[in-house]
């Protein structure tokens, strides 16, 4: 059986882990940053050192394209993200996007002629340093001139961001690609749980993936002096974000398991130590299975904000911004991922995905499948992200026999 080049897939991993490598192994490599351009360049240089096509699109999609000997063959299409969160792990997203191109590597060595163009893929800024699975909505047209107005940069930071990446903020309208020229997208990546750990099952098959809204709070109470300000009058707009952070806390926690909430930043002003807060912005996440669901936690969450600012005398602003909805994987695509574990001899298990990824937005357009790979004691998004040696290579083999025995049924 034909099997990837384990020893130049882990030596990618480890080379590519250099590029924006924090002290304790991890990775800081947030889009548009520079060590987002070298980690890009680093790809291309792989990609065009294996003699492959390399192709970057108008939303900064770095491709390798290995061709059908038929130009009317549709492309398959497997890949994931090189960006990182800041100080996060190196095999969040890189896992992927080196597993297909190894994929890809394996079968031109093999000079097996396919019936389907083959293309491994790195989706720009899938983590959200601007707009989360920026570069995979492009790519299926559900991205707009109005949703980059609901990115995390200001204008100025985003255009400079695009700059630095070869890119205009137009230029995302031309990476649409018709889904009829697809026959399918399969993403690698970690786990980032335990669930496939505790089991002690190789391979993930995963069903569904969460929908993610997020918003900006901003309570609004009243700046004044730290001392001379009775503690009854103050409008203290911080004093609101920390009881909506505990209420918020159990709410979720009682009464829409298994959906989660987050808040991951927050910034005061003034901002001083002798100024009572005046303002609060608050980075609020949350995430579930089920737009009706969604729909629910987003109306008790602010409804939460409003009364807990009310209660002590603040003002409440939430500002809307990215949003992805669930969405479910292709169901024989699932079953071609079981059949090909099955025939390596590893096993696996069926389960949802609890964090976002491009597959997410691939699937609006064509059948996909995410393949999970264990994640050490379930650390992710954090320097100690580890997955072994053994199921990197595992997920790369699952990856190479699902696109031959999908190129396989195009013939
Ligand atoms: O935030 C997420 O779920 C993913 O890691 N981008
Ligand atoms: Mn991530
Ligand atoms: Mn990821």
């Amino acid at each position: 059986m034909l099997k990837i080049n384990a020893t130049r897939l882990l030596a990618n991993l480890e080379s590519l882990a250099q590029i924006g490598g924090t002290p304790i192994g991890g990775v800081s490599r947030p889009a548009f940053s520079e060590a987002d351009v070298a980690g890009r360049a680093w790809f291309k240089i792989r990609v065009e050192e294996a003699g492959l096509a390399f192709q970057i699109d108008g939303a900064g999609n770095l491709s390798a394209i290995l061709p059908s000997t038929n130009p009317l063959a549709p492309t398959l299409l497997f890949g994931s993200h090189l960006d990182s969160v800041p100080n996060g792990g190196r095999f969040d997203g890189s896992l992927g996007v080196l597993c297909a191109l190894e994929a890809l590597q394996t079968i031109q060595e093999a000079k097996l002629a396919l019936p389907c163009h083959l293309e491994a893929i790195s989706f720009t800024d899938e983590e959200g340093a601007a707009l989360g699975t920026f570069g995979s909505r492009a790519f299926v047209g559900d991205l707009d001139l109005q949703d980059l107005q609901l990115g995390r940069l200001t204008p100025q930071q985003l255009d400079a961001g695009l700059q630095r990446l070869g890119l205009t903020r137009t230029g995302f309208l031309s990476a649409q690609r018709p889904a009829d020229t697809l026959a399918g997208f399969i993403e690698v990546h970690i786990e980032q749980g335990t669930r496939l750990e505790k089991a002690g099952v190789d391979i993930g098959v995963v069903t569904a993936i969460v929908g993610i809204r997020s918003f900006w709070l901003r309570f609004i109470g009243q700046a004044a002096h730290a001392g001379t300000m009775p503690m009854s009058q103050r409008a203290d707009a911080l004093w609101g974000a920390a009881e909506f952070i505990r209420q918020a806390r159990e709410m979720v926690a009682a009464s829409f398991s298994p959906g989660v909430m987050n808040c991951g930043r927050i910034q005061v002003s003034p901002g001083s130590f002798n100024i009572v807060p005046g303002e609060a912005r608050l980075a609020l996440e949350f995430r579930h299975s089920t737009v009706a669901r969604l729909d629910e936690m987003e109306a008790a969450l602010l409804d939460l904000a409003a009364k807990t600012a009310g209660a002590l005398g603040l003002q409440c602003e939430a500002e809307p911004l990215a949003r992805s909805s669930p969405a479910q994987m292709d169901g024989r695509m699932m079953q071609v991922v079981e059949k090909t574990a099955g025939q390596l001899g590893l096993s696996h298990i069926r389960l949802p995905s609890l964090a976002g990824h491009d597959a997410r937005s691939l699937s609006r357009i064509t059948p996909t499948a995410l393949i999970f790979t264990p994640s050490v004691a379930g650390i992710s998004h954090n320097p100690r992200e580890l997955t072994h040696d053994e199921d990197v290579i595992n997920g790369a083999n699952v990856l190479l026999h699902a696109i031959l025995a999908l190129a396989a049924g195009q013939a």
